[in-house]
């Protein structure tokens, strides 16, 4: 029986990627690789294939130790953790799963937004702990009339402000103004400072690290929430607490966080946060088309074939 190609999955996936990857290919999970070392030594030589989520990337030093390897299958549109011009000059193909996930991420962050200004967790508690009958129910504060500053006016970006579009106001900053009906803020400062709700959805590079620091953060002011479905890179993590815990911003909804999946207990603690465990594109129809398109990839990779959302 002829064998088949070797393909390294560098983190877990739906159990549906992994039974796909599995039957086609000869699967290696590096994250419960006891041994690296001794695994690579053993076997490096013999992989064709990386399959790896968008959070998690590869580093230019497994890359390095695998002189096989043609092709890394982002299972996810982000690529901050893949050095593409090492890649590059390696002849090694990388590709991502656009505009599949672009639905579930905006409809993720207007739900968040929602679930802030509407103390929606809150309330679940409330119910849920038997507090009705005996006290208040929490209030919230309107979204309809809020000012919505979008940070990344790409596809999830845009996806986003057409979702808020009928809620309220909506301005953006990018690199260049885009020929879409927003208002163009051409400083991220001045943008935190017109918005109530100020959203995050650009590309983590070396660029955009930290770009949220306790600058932007106190513009933002004492009325205004953060929203993060981009990366948690974005933002100055340690500057967001302090500004959660002194009330210089009314509060933040975050699907991403700096060192996932670690959060920091003082968020995990803070009330004034709505927090979700990195699932903007986690719905199973989605998931199923992002599978598609990483399956996809590496087979037209080793026959040859057209592949989906290559970066290189
Ligand atoms: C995924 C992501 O949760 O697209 C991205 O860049 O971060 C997410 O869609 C992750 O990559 C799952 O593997």
């Amino acid at each position: 029986m002829e064998s088949k190609p070797v393909l390294l999955q560098l983190c877990p996936f739906a159990a549906d990627l992994e039974q796909r990857l599995t039957r086609r290919f000869e699967v290696h999970r590096w994250f419960e690789e006891t041994d690296p070392a001794g695994w690579l030594a053993r076997y490096g030589s013999t992989v064709r294939a990386v399959a790896t989520g968008g959070h998690m990337g590869i580093s230019n030093d497994l890359m390095a130790a695998l002189p096989a390897l043609g092709i890394v299958a982002i299972n996810g549109v982000g690529f901050d953790k893949v050095d593409l011009d090492t890649a590059r000059a390696r002849g090694v193909r990388v590709t991502t799963t656009p505009d599949v996930l672009t639905d579930d991420v905006a409809d993720l962050a207007v739900g968040l937004i929602i679930a802030q200004f509407r103390a929606i967790p809150a309330g679940d508690a409330h119910v849920r702990q038997g507090a009705w009958p005996a006290g208040d129910r929490p209030l919230g504060r309107k979204v309809t009339g809020a000012r919505f500053g979008i940070f990344g006016l790409g596809r999830i970006g845009l996806a986003i402000a057409r979702r808020l579009a009928p809620f309220g106001a909506i301005a953006y900053m990018d690199q260049v103004e885009k020929p879409e009906p927003y208002r163009f803020v051409p400083s991220l400062v001045d943008l935190a400072r017109e918005s109530d709700v100020l959203i995050l959805a650009s590309a983590a590079n070396a660029s955009t690290f930290n770009i949220v620091d306790a600058e932007v953060i106190e513009a933002l002011g004492p009325d205004g929430v953060l929203v993060n479905v981009a990366r948690g890179s974005l933002v100055d993590e340690e500057a967001l607490i302090a500004a959660l815990t002194n009330g210089t911003i009314a509060g933040a909804a975050l699907d991403v966080f700096a060192r996932e999946p670690d959060v920091p207990e003082r968020l995990r603690g803070c009330d004034r946060v709505v927090m979700t465990p990195h699932i903007a594109s986690g719905t199973r129809e989605t998931r199923r088309n992002m599978a598609n398109i990483v399956v996809g990839n590496v087979e037209a990779f080793l026959d040859g074939g057209q592949l989906t959302g290559a970066l290189v």
